[in-house]
């Protein structure tokens, strides 16, 4: 592991945000098979440190939704990224709108979009620099909306349109804007999260579906985005297991 920014370097640099797991620690393996050094980052620095010691990377220990945090991510990234993967984020409760907490709904924004618009604005530069791509993690839940998902379909949507405008707003600039919007993805983490640690909720999510999407799965599409020669923008790529056909309608078998 290096734990420095390295002055780096001729290797190419990528950013990975939630990188401690699920998502996160696939692409961050995944951008380090290519070649990239991944400066991995998380709240949790004892899994980024195993993490970054495996692909040789970067571990640093950073919540989104600290500025002082975010600007030194930054500072430690140094004056060129070439890949920026937004991926820290998540959702919290499945409540529908009579009973849900607004504390929760906050709490979602402040991962989902103002913590990514912090990152995003901090690296701009480097990314500039690069002529990188930024990579937006958003979800299915910003295609339509289900019942109990108000609050994630909401906060993802956010997300969705921090994206567009981000595009919209740099044509002219050398920095693709990309996103990709997984459906159901069998994670460790991010059912458990949304149910508060209900490990029999989170595995009911899953339950009798063949073969829900996995962290690797979305990885390679980041893997494919960020290898893609600079003029190719990938808008948006939506991704589902073949059980899915929306967020609401999913084959089980049982
Ligand atoms: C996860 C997809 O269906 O739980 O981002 O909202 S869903």
């Amino acid at each position: 592991m290096l734990d420095s920014d390295s002055s780096s370097h001729d290797r190419r640099i990528a950013v990975v945000t939630g990188a401690s797991s699920g998502i996160g620690a696939a692409s961050a393996r995944a951008l380090a098979a290519e070649g990239f050094l991944v400066y991995c980052a998380a709240r949790r620095i004892d899994r980024l440190t195993d993490l970054a010691t495996e692909i040789g990377g970067v571990a640093v220990a950073c919540d989104i939704t600290d500025q002082d945090a975010v600007t030194a991510l930054a500072q430690k990234v140094g004056g060129r990224c070439d890949i920026l993967l937004n991926n820290a984020g998540g959702a919290i409760g499945q409540d529908p709108i009579e009973t849900a907490d607004p504390a929760d709904w906050e709490r979602m924004y402040q991962i989902n979009v103002s913590g990514t618009l912090r990152v995003t604005q901090a690296l701009l530069p480097a990314l500039e620099a690069a002529h990188g791509a930024v990579i937006f993690i958003t979800s299915t839940a910003a295609e339509t909306a289900y019942e109990g998902g108000g609050g994630y379909c909401g906060v993802k949507s956010a997300e969705r349109y921090l994206a567009g405008s981000t595009r919209l707003e740099l044509v002219a600039r050398p920095v693709r804007v990309c996103e990709v919007s997984p459906g159901m993805v069998h994670t460790k983490e991010f059912s458990l999260v949304r149910f508060g640690g209900d490990q029999a909720k989170a595995d009911a999510v899953y339950a009798g579906v063949d073969a829900p999407l996995v962290a690797e799965d979305v990885a390679e599409a980041v893997r494919w985005i960020a290898t893609l020669p600079e003029h190719v923008n990938i808008d948006r790529l939506v991704m589902r297991p073949r059980a899915q056909a929306s967020n609401w309608k999913v084959a089980r078998n049982r």
